[in-house]
């Protein structure tokens, strides 16, 4: 079993990529499992992993797409689950075994429902898999200060998240692109073979070359490739402006 990082890092050798393609595909739901596997297959050799949200999870369910995530598998790709998990220790361990157990690789948990009976039990299970579990510490949004951005005893709340994702051992922590403080700051925290995936590239208006540049090793990137005309070319174009993981 490959651990997460050492999967996204050969990857992003072989392909010259830093992206994670968010498949987030919206629009009629007739249409949008078949235009999912189009985009996957436009996009393959130039992303190096495949994250999926509510647009595709919510319709579907996870046998509903389970064709689609081994079709992403059958590429190479890993696949992340996006589904912000937030609960008791219970319902995380069950939400993670149904999506562990139907492809999935990896998933974004939330470190605000703390350790004890929350988060210990499902990092446990995903060990036990070998799947990856990956702590959302600062959002992209605008409003994500006042969130994770609020005074906690004299350190912001995405500090403390931070720690805990170091501490509990996670395979890597969300850091929004569009605050390349905050990535230093979480990089500083990590352990060096912790990843820090960055959303809000391009849409959100967050720079690929500066959040690499301030220490993420991978970014996030929906809408700018799933909206362009020509996903394939608007991924390589991409692509070209940053440097493979290593090289
Ligand atoms: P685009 O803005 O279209 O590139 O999509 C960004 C993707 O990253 C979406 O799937 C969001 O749900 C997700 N995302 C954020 O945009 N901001 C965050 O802070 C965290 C995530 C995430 O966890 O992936």
């Amino acid at each position: 079993m490959r651990l997460l990082r050492d999967w996204l890092e050969s990857n992003s050798r072989k392909s010259g990529s830093r992206i994670i393609l968010a498949a987030d595909v919206g629009g009629p739901f007739e249409t949008r499992l078949e235009r999912a596997a189009s985009l996957i297959s436009a996009v393959r050799e130039s992303v190096v992993a495949v994250k999926i949200n509510w647009h595709l999870l919510l319709p579907f369910g996870v046998l509903g797409i389970r064709g689609l995530v081994e079709k992403c598998g059958d590429a190479g790709l890993p696949v992340i689950a996006d589904m912000k998990l937030n609960d008791i220790g219970a319902t995380n361990v069950e939400a993670a075994e149904t999506l562990f157990s139907n492809g999935f690789d990896a998933l974004i948990a939330n470190p605000f429902v703390g350790y004890k009976e929350g988060m210990e039990d499902l990092l446990a299970k995903s060990r036990e898999m070998h799947k990856g579990v990956i702590m959302l510490v600062y959002m992209s949004h605008a409003g994500a200060r006042d969130g994770y951005g609020l005074d906690v005893g004299g350190h912001p709340l995405y500090v403390s998240f931070a720690k805990r994702t170091r501490e509990w051992g996670a395979d890597g922590a969300v850091v929004s692109s569009k605050s390349p403080s905050i990535i230093r700051e979480v990089r500083s925290i990590l352990k060096e073979e912790q990843v820090i995936l960055s959303p809000g590239v391009g849409f959100q208006g967050g720079d690929a070359r500066k959040a690499l540049a301030s220490g993420s090793d991978y970014i996030i990137v929906g809408r700018s490739i799933i909206d362009s005309k020509d996903p394939e070319r608007s991924a390589d174009v991409l692509n070209r402006k940053v440097k493979a993981k290593g090289a």
